[in-house]
């Protein structure tokens, strides 16, 4: 049984420990942590009783926590990353890595300086079966080269506090992560093209924006980012490839015919949409403790995603196409 513990008991920290001890198998949560410890208090209560703590690093360095799990806010996560490193413990961190590239970089590095793989990032829609069909599908060779990814990323509305960057750091941060995994490749330039705003935006936020990113093999890849796009929670996917061009598959809802019209929903929340794969990647995670491995997304990726990220929000200011600019991809992540 591994003992898992858990740093930050906000929605998502709570709904990991729902997931633990519910539904995940070979694992427990032993410990949780939040700087409020009313919080802490209450979401060890969800996993029976586990310890409770105040702080991160104690933790981290508690002998009866096997693993850890950080979902605290992102600007906290570097100190927490870079401790459970030191000690040697495996740490599952929802993204981001950290806030900055250099932080990232930062973490990596102590990753790579302890010479085993321990942290893994919660990108979670590489868990997703339709992305995951359409790696394998790519893989076959079949379809020949990808050359064009098209990309939709729609949520129903945001709150007045969601501003333009968090359209990148927010949102599109996910298509930044698949996108490379599908067709294992790197970035090398991006630029956001501002389409006519919807009234349903704020003076803060350009809303719809077309986000373009070129891999270093060629590829170009189109993301819709349109968070106030009021029916549904729309994310959708195609790779053309040189003979075939592949699309997700849209999630399975019946259809219905009433009132003179034939409907599928459309779910309006991405927990809903992508709780199969938060639960196919903590599963994994635990999984591959007993082997010592990870094979979710690393920290490289971590890092690739906060450059590429930090590209784009200069894109989004200037018009201009941007470099994406990465140290070259150490030998232990490859
Ligand atoms: C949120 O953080 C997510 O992860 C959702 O997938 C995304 O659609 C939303 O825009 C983000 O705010």
């Amino acid at each position: 049984m591994l003992n898992v513990g858990v740093i930050g008991c906000g929605g998502m920290g709570r709904d990991h420990i729902r997931r633990i001890t519910e539904r995940t198998q070979g694992a427990q949560v032993a410990a949780v942590s939040d700087v409020f410890e009313e919080s802490a208090r209450k979401a060890a209560e969800i996993a029976g009783g586990a310890k409770v703590y105040t702080n991160g690093k104690d933790l981290i360095n508690d002998p009866e926590v096997d693993a850890v799990l950080i979902v605290s806010p992102g600007f906290a996560h570097k100190e927490d990353l870079l401790e459970a490193v030191k000690i040697g413990k495996r740490v599952f961190c929802e993204k981001p890595l950290c806030t900055t590239a250099d932080d990232c970089k930062v973490v990596m590095e102590a990753e790579e300086a302890s010479g085993k793989h321990l942290i893994q990032l919660g990108f979670m829609r590489r868990y997703h079966k339709g992305y995951i069909q359409i790696k394998d599908a790519i893989a076959t060779g079949e379809y020949g080269e990808p050359l064009m990814m098209h990309c939709t990323h729609r949520n129903p509305e945001v709150g007045t506090g969601y501003n333009t960057p968090m359209a990148v750091h927010d949102t599109v941060i996910h298509e930044i992560d698949l996108c490379h995994w599908l067709v294992n490749d790197d970035y090398e330039s991006v630029q956001v093209i501002m389409p006519k705003t919807t009234k349903y935006s704020h003076p803060e936020l350009k809303d719809p924006q077309i986000m373009l990113m070129r891999t270093k093999s060629g590829i170009c890849i189109d993301v819709e980012c349109f968070v106030n796009c009021r029916f549904g929670y729309d994310i959708n996917c195609e790779v053309v490839c040189e003979n075939g061009a592949l699309k997700m598959g849209t999630p399975m809802a019946p259809s219905i015919r009433k009132n003179a019209q034939c409907a599928t929903e459309i779910t309006t929340d991405c927990f809903v949409l992508f709780k199969d794969a938060y639960d196919a990647e903590i599963q994994n995670w635990v999984d591959c403790a007993e082997k010592g491995v990870i094979e979710g997304p690393t920290a490289w990726d971590g890092y690739l995603a906060a450059v590429t990220a930090d590209a784009l929000v200069r894109a989004q200011e200037t018009g201009n196409i941007e470099k994406v600019v990465t140290v070259e991809k150490p030998q232990f992540y490859r």
